[in-house]
């Protein structure tokens, strides 16, 4: 294949941002299609982009005959039907968390997928191409740590969009801490608490923010996530992976440090998650670009996580959910993986 030409569905901030990247800094691509509901969105954007179209219905766009290759950042509730049209179609599909907004719809995703015998989903948790998480997997990895045993997870935003409840805090904000457990640990997640504390006063009212998740992982290992979203500060990710022999933290921002002549020194606390993964999200796209290109012709057109990955998150979020209702340690439920054979991985 030479150039992979993409549709991308969604043009918002993240759609948005994710053109910019493929027209300017991802070899091998080239956006042809952009929908969105709004369409002077749609138009604005295609206009940034020599040879850009505007398609209105999203699943034309995925049908569009000079389409190769879909990045879904549509609303989660627009995911399902627009993944089953481009598995009808064979479309390879990088698709924005989540998967869908549901755990049935997502395991019918999965199904579809092994029914097809292609791996053409891949989730965009992002934070698995970032260098630090890279790091602290290959260290792990390596063994020197011994065996990792515990996981602390700290997740903070300035502010959350208006409308953001606790619910929303789970499936937006811990699902990627949930995903980073799998990746580290390499496990699925068995069971779930949430603990509401005191609520920061600066919350809406009525949200429940901070939370604090207990994740335990199927042979037994604990994490915990600090969840703040309002903390009116900036974007802070941090994780420490406490093992036998040792431990490793990663996201403690100490890129330039300054000392000034007004007797301070520190550094940069990133605003928001765009900036803080911005060269997470460039590999990211990188690699499934070049996934797609090589994988042409292939089953496999997938480099990063699939949509078991998305399914298994989405699963753990349910669960979280229901905890937060009832404040009891609720199992995730799980499908068979190995009566899916050949789903991701
Ligand atoms: C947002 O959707 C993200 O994906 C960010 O990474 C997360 O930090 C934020 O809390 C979510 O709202």
């Amino acid at each position: 294949m030479g150039e992979v030409r993409v549709a991308v569905l969604g043009v918002g901030a993240m759609g948005a941002d994710h053109v910019a990247r493929l027209a300017t800094r991802t070899a091998g691509a080239r956006v042809v299609v952009v929908s969105d509901l709004v369409t002077e969105r749609a138009e604005h954007v295609a206009a940034s982009v020599p040879g850009c179209r505007v398609v209105a219905d999203p699943l034309d766009a995925i049908a569009d005959p000079e389409v190769d290759a879909v990045l879904l950042a549509t609303p989660g509730a627009a995911h399902e039907k627009q993944l089953v049209a481009c598995l009808e179609l064979r479309r390879p599909v990088l698709c924005e968390k989540p998967l869908t907004t549901d755990v049935a719809s997502a395991l019918d995703v999965v199904t579809r997928e092994v029914a097809l015998g292609s791996r053409l989903i891949q989730v965009g948790f992002m934070r698995r191409f970032d260098d630090e998480y890279v790091a602290l997997e290959s260290l792990l990895d390596s063994g020197d740590l011994g065996r990792p045993l515990l996981l602390h997870c700290v997740h903070r935003n300035a502010t959350a969009a208006p409308g953001f409840d606790a619910a929303m805090i789970l499936r937006d904000s811990l699902v990627h801490e949930i995903d980073v457990t799998r990746f580290l640990f390499g496990e699925e997640i068995a069971a779930v608490q949430i603990i509401t504390p005191t609520p920061n006063p600066g919350a809406p009212i009525g949200v429940r923010d901070p939370l604090i998740a207990l994740l335990r992982t199927e042979s037994g290992r604990h994490v915990d996530v600090e969840l703040f979203v309002t903390t009116g500060v900036g974007y802070e990710v941090r994780t420490e992976v406490v093992g036998e022999r040792g431990s490793a933290m990663i996201g403690l921002d100490v890129g330039l440090v300054r000392r000034s002549t007004t007797g301070r020194w520190g550094g940069q606390i990133p605003a928001g998650f765009r900036e803080r993964f911005a060269r997470a999200y460039d590999t990211q796209l990188q690699r499934w670009v070049d996934a797609v290109r090589s994988g042409a012709g292939t089953d496999d057109q997938v480099d990063g996580p699939c949509a078991w990955d998305g399914y298994a998150a989405a699963a753990v979020c349910a669960a979280a959910v229901e905890s937060l209702e009832t404040g009891e340690r609720v199992a995730v439920r799980l499908a068979d993986r190995g009566m899916l054979s050949g789903a991701g991985g």
